[in-house]
Order: structure tokens, then C-alpha cells, then sequence
């Protein structure tokens, strides 16, 4: 590796990440710049309704992955040859992209990783292995994610660590006496959903992390269903790591991004060792080197972070109150309609929620729900939406969720019920 050729990603914003001017938001205009909403399932028009495994990427997205590959793709921080130097400064453009997106102090601040999971799982093994204690707690809460469950109980087996959970009521609110009481002095982590997948929860997250904080404890945000719905601050939440996936925020696959606060940052060691994350190599032990590169070992999706910072650019480019506002015209227009359907049963029904409709249907087995919506074009996602004990505390196996984006409209619920409607007089009660 030349280190010579790095730009520091510290440094000033590079010109590619200038700030986005802002344009009027029409969902129907919106939704015609994402391609794939046009095609149809099944001699239907598809209706997508499963933005909360993963969102579908506008033509500016596209753009950017293609225009890297045809005009720009070299490796980074590795030659001093043009193509090198623009891909160099591409992936540097994205970080500062990420950084400006979630208001980040610093773009050191912002490592890019595969997505949420391996957000999270780099905070278990890097801080975690170096600062839980045998009996420290961490405390999550029973609508996590299973990729916010089980990196913490592999770091706790091996630390003598104990993980504690924070129950939530029967609408799927997190019940916060309950966390509060649970909160003590062996408390070293909070780690805690934004938005929950299965039920669509939001979380009070700073309010969370002031009393988590005024505890001793850390918090980690998982933001994987709140970047795309929500206006995420770090440093207004106070969070301590945020976690996030690209793909459910318009972006590319294979990417996402953890913002940590620099000083626990610099004071973890590194979790995966390889090419770009050292700054000396010898048999007699080696050194790291500064942020990010020590979380970054190997080759990163160097694409994949263009296209991410194109999704945020043109995200961030849209005035985010109309946004919101037409997504709690969706949930509440689905709550509504939803609510009409013979034996239909919502799960999650927290006064404070986003985006997510997750429902069974007396005598009707959720994965049938889920094959006899897509016979009518209508795509839903149907299982345990890796949220098990979500599962457990309502007593179900699992549920068929329709989960909302800004490119949906009330058709698409609509459509919705009129294929439940199907659905339901093939099983009538
Ligand atoms: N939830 C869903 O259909 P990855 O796979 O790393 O991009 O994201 C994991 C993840 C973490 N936390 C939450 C709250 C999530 O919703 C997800 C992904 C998808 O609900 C796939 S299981």
C-alpha cells in the first residue's frame, strides 16, 4: 500500500459531498424515478411492501454504481495512478456523505462496514472483548433484532457477561419503569432499536441514552429501520455507536456504516486485521492505524459506498416533513383499512410507531398469506422477521408484514386488502 496516495478522511469535505438543494416532494413523482416499481409480478402490477427487508434504489442510485464501474473503479489508498486518486476521493465524498447525513462531529467518526449486523457485531468484539467484565450487564430489550441479541450473548459467554432484557407491553411500547429499574451500576451497554422491524416501535432513544449515561452506561443505536423514516442526529440522540444498513435506505447492498464517538473509537482495538487498517507490519507485532482505517481492514465496497452516498444525497434532497407526513397518512390509512379485514389481528400498535403493519389472520398460516399475496403482485414479507422472541411475546410463530416507504401510496394498500379480501374467502372463518 502507498499510504502517500490517502486522502484524509478527516479532512475538509471533499467537493463531490457538496449539500444537496432541497426539491418538493410528490411520492407519485418520486416513485416514478425508482424503476423497478414499474414492473410487473405475475401479470400484476407489483406493489411493494417490503421496505423494512429492503428498500428499492432510485435511477440516481443506479447511476452512481454504473458510472463508478464504467468511469472511475480502481482500488483506494493503494496507488498513485488517476483512477486510483478519483476512486480514492469518491469513497472519501461518501463518508463525508454518511457523516453529514447522521450529523456526525467528524467523519472519523464513520466506519463503513457490511450493514447494521456487522455494525453491531464490531462494537461486541471490539469493545465489548476489551470492556465487559464477568457480571457487567448489558441490557437490550425484547423487540430487538436477532442481530442485536446474538453478538451480545457470544461477547457475554465469553466475558462472564449477562444479558438483560427490557420487556414491552401488549401494544409493543417499551415498558420503561421496567428499563429504568433494570438500569443499575453493572449496566456497561444499553443496546437498543431505533425503530423495532417486526412491530414498527420507535424508541425514545435519547431519553434512553440520557438515563443510560447518567448510569455509566454506553448506548448503541441499532438505526437499521429508522434511517429511512426518521431524521437521525447522533449527537442530538447521544448515542455512542449508531448502526445502519445502505440497503434499507435506498442504497446499495453489502454496505452500511457505524458512527461511534471518536474517543471509544481510538480507545478499542481493532476487530479484524488486514491490508489498510495497520500502520507498521513486523514479526515482532504490529501497529494500527488512525480512524477509520482501523476498523476497515481489506478492500471495502468502494462502489457500494458511492452509491451509498448517492442514496443519502438524494434522500437528504427531499424536505423531510412532507416526507414524514405522507408516511402518517400510510400508516394510518393501512391501520385503517387493515382494521376492516375479517379476522385480521395487528401485532404492534404502539401509539409512538413507523412504517410497519405486521398482522396475522385467523385460520390462515402467515407463509400462505404471504404466497397468495404474491399471486396477486403484492409483495409482503412473512416469518419471524428475525425478531423471535418479538414472535414469543405475543404467542405467534410468526406474522406477514407490510412495511411502508415514501414511494408507496394508498393504492398499494388498497391493493393490499382487495388480495387479503382473496386470501380470506379461500380460508372464510
Ligand atoms: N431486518 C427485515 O426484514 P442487515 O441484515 O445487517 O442489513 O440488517 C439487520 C437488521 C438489524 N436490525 C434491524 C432492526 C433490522 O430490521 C435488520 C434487518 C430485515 O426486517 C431483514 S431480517
Amino acid at each position: 500500500m502507498n499510504r502517500a496516495s490517502r486522502t484524509p478522511a478527516g479532512g475538509p469535505a471533499p467537493a463531490a459531498a457538496a449539500a444537496p438543494a432541497p426539491r418538493p416532494f410528490d411520492p407519485r413523482r418520486v416513485r416514478a424515478e425508482f424503476p423497478i416499481l414499474a414492473r410487473a409480478v405475475r401479470g400484476k402490477p407489483l406493489v411493494y411492501l417490503d421496505n423494512a427487508a429492503t428498500t428499492q434504489k432510485p435511477v440516481a442510485v443506479l447511476e452512481a454504481l454504473d458510472g463508478f464501474y464504467r468511469a472511475h473503479n480502481a482500488n483506494i489508498h493503494r496507488a498513485v495512478h488517476t483512477l486510483s486518486q478519483e476512486a480514492t476521493l469518491a469513497f472519501d465524498a461518501a463518508r463525508e456523505t454518511v457523516r453529514r447525513f447522521l450529523n456526525a462531529a467528524d467523519a472519523r467518526e464513520v466506519i463503513f462496514t457490511r450493514g447494521t449486523t456487522e455494525g453491531i457485531n464490531l462494537v461486541a468484539q471490539a469493545w465489548g472483548r476489551a470492556n465487559l467484565r464477568a457480571g457487567d450487564e448489558v441490557l437490550l430489550t425484547t423487540m430487538e433484532h436477532h442481530s442485536n441479541i446474538v453478538p451480545w450473548q457470544l461477547v457475554a459467554a465469553e466475558r462472564g457477561a449477562v444479558v438483560r432484557v427490557v420487556p414491552i407491553d401488549d401494544a409493543g411500547t417499551l415498558d420503561l419503569d421496567a428499563f429504568h429499574r433494570l438500569l443499575g451500576p453493572r449496566t456497561r451497554l444499553v443496546a437498543v432499536g431505533h425503530v423495532s422491524n417486526a412491530l414498527g416501535t420507535v424508541n425514545p432513544v435519547a431519553d434512553l441514552a440520557r438515563a443510560a449515561h447518567a448510569a455509566g452506561a454506553l448506548v448503541l443505536v441499532d438505526g437499521a429501520q429508522a434511517v429511512a423514516h426518521a431524521r437521525v442526529d447522533v449527537r442530538a440522540l447521544d448515542a455512542d455507536f449508531y448502526a445502519f444498513s445502505g440497503h434499507k435506505v435506498f442504497g446499495p447492498t453489502g454496505i452500511g456504516a457505524l458512527y461511534g464517538k471518536r474517543a471509544l473509537l481510538e480507545a478499542m482495538p481493532p476487530w479484524q486485521g488486514g491490508g489498510d487498517m495497520i500502520r507498521t507490519v513486523s514479526f515482532a507485532g504490529s501497529t494500527w492505524a488512525d480512524l477509520p482505517s482501523k476498523f476497515e481492514a481489506g478492500t471495502p465496497d468502494v462502489a457500494g459506498a458511492v452509491g451509498l452516498g448517492a442514496a443519502l444525497a438524494w434522500f437528504s434532497a427531499l424536505p423531510f416533513d412532507a416526507v414524514a407526513a405522507h408516511e402518517a397518512d400510510l400508516l394510518a390509512h393501512g391501520t385503517e383499512v387493515l382494521s376492516r379485514v375479517p379476522g385480521l389481528r395487528l401485532v404492534g400498535t404502539s401509539p409512538h410507531k413507523a412504517s410497519v403493519l405486521s398482522f396475522t389472520l385467523d385460520g390462515v398460516h402467515p407463509h400462505d398469506i404471504g404466497t397468495l399475496l404474491d399471486l396477486e403482485g403484492v409483495a409482503v414479507r412473512t416469518g419471524h422477521h428475525c425478531a423471535q422472541p418479538v414472535m414469543e411475546r405475543y404467542g405467534v410463530p410468526a406474522t406477514a408484514r407490510a412495511s411502508l416507504a415514501l414511494y408507496n401510496l394508498r393504492d398499494d394498500l388498497d391493493a393490499l386488502v382487495a388480495a387479503l379480501a382473496k386470501v380470506r374467502a379461500l380460508f372464510p372463518l
